[in-house]
């Protein structure tokens, strides 16, 4: 096998706690927990380990949970039961909190809600207490969850969590969602200061994608007595957006915002559903772009917070999770492009075993972001930023 040597870089601590991938959301449900199974292999068979310090995840408890959370709504996360499905008397709080198709109620639930939340106040603490610089839980990011509400595959909005540990020892952090949806949840949660600046790139079509927002005009409510508004950003796109075009819109956009807005911390959400052949995302981007992105985040070098998301071709958002934390550790130029034969070996990875396989031919939608329509993005985000003082 493959050993990385222990750099001179960034002290890396990666969050986890294997008992989340355990979990099933059910038949065909495109959530796979297992997926982070599949990461984790990838990461071991390269030797990435041993340039990281690694620590099991606790449970975040109740108590840590209801520092966002309505107590109502953890009560009924806590206690129900799959069964509880097709009681008619349990229905109206499962209307009320959003439970369905998109949130079923599996076997569980509180316990994988619990580990990746706590994973993620994990993460936080270890940045504030300099016990660590980047702190990686590929299984939280579950950015749509909301107060009393569970929301597209999401019940324990972990980023909020994780931000507001953050909060009690930063002035100012950066939250940057690179999932192909909206990071509502995130950006509903801190509309109301200016301690949080959102940015979210996104698939953005207000009827046809979820969840319908994230418009270019969606800064926050501009109440002038709100010190929130404009504190969030959005980039809304188009099926079809490419590497080149994507990463320079990155570069762009997240440098001004944080030439701007000065954050002390950042927090980076790398959901891979925003690879090409996703199952359910729609951009044409590469392994090594969505990389791309991780890479000028950390250029800052400022304390990263590095949390998972959606990502529904496992074995891409394996590739994409593991090429990640090898540039989190300075090993991405040390790491051979085709797969360790210990797990190359056990499927998932074939015909190719490369790292790198050519997403963004396999699957090419056409791209209906043309020029004018990026440089209008990049334009309007300029003029918000005017009204942003770091
Ligand atoms: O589009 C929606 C909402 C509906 C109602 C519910 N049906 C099932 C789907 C349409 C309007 N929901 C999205 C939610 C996407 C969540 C993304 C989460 C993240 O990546 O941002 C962060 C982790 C949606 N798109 C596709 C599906 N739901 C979907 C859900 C299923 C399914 C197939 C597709 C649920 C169960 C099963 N198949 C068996
Ligand atoms: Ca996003
Ligand atoms: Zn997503």
């Amino acid at each position: 096998t493959y050993k990385v040597p222990r750099p001179q870089g960034y002290r890396v601590s990666w969050h986890a706690n294997p008992a989340v991938e355990l979990h099933h959301f059910g038949q065909s449900h495109p959530m796979k927990p297992w997926r982070l199974t599949l990461t984790k292999q990838l990461v071991m068979a390269y030797g990435m380990h041993h340039a990281m310090d690694l620590y099991l995840a606790r449970a975040a408890t109740y108590e840590e949970m209801a520092e966002f959370h309505e107590s109502d709504y953890m009560d009924f996360l806590r206690q129900v039961m799959p069964a509880d499905m097709d009681r008619s008397e349990m229905g109206e709080d499962i209307v009320r909190f959003n439970f369905g198709d998109d949130c079923p109620i599996f076997d569980g639930l509180y316990n994988y809600c619990s580990l990746y939340a706590g994973g993620t106040v994990d993460a936080a603490r270890k940045l504030c207490n300099d016990q660590s610089e980047i702190a990686i839980n590929w299984s939280g990011g579950l950015h749509h969850a909301k107060k009393s509400e569970a929301s597209g595959f999401c019940y324990v909005n972990d980023i909020v969590l994780g931000i507001l540990q953050l909060l009690r020892h930063h002035p100012r952090v950066m939250y940057i969602d690179i999932d192909v949806h909206h990071g509502d949840g995130v950006e509903q949660a801190f509309w109301s200061t200016d301690r949080v600046l959102t940015v979210s790139f996104h698939k953005y079509d207000k009827d046809g994608f979820f969840p319908g927002t994230g418009a270019l005009d969606d800064t926050g409510p501009t109440h002038p007595l709100n010190p929130g508004a404009h504190h969030s950003i959005n980039v809304p796109l188009n099926d079809g957006i490419e590497d080149d075009a994507y990463i320079a819109l990155f570069h762009e956009v997240i440098g001004a915002c944080v030439k701007n807005y000065r954050p002390s911390a950042i927090v980076l959400q790398c959901g891979a559903d925003s690879l090409g052949c996703d199952r359910l995302g729609c951009f044409n981007l590469n392994v090594r772009a969505h990389g791309a992105c991780v890479a000028f985040t950390k250029t800052f070098g400022l304390p990263l917070l590095v949390v998972g998301g959606g990502g529904y071709t496992p074995r891409n958002v394996s590739r994409a999770w593991a090429h990640e934390t090898s540039i989190l550790i300075d090993a991405d130029k040390s790491l051979n492009p085709t797969i360790p034969e210990t797990v190359a070996a056990r499927n998932h990875f074939g015909p190719d075993y490369s790292l790198f396989p050519p997403l963004s031919e396999m699957r090419r939608l056409e791209n209906k972001n043309d020029r004018a329509y990026l440089e209008n993005i990049v334009q309007a985000v300029h003029e918000q930023l005017r009204y942003i003082k770091g």
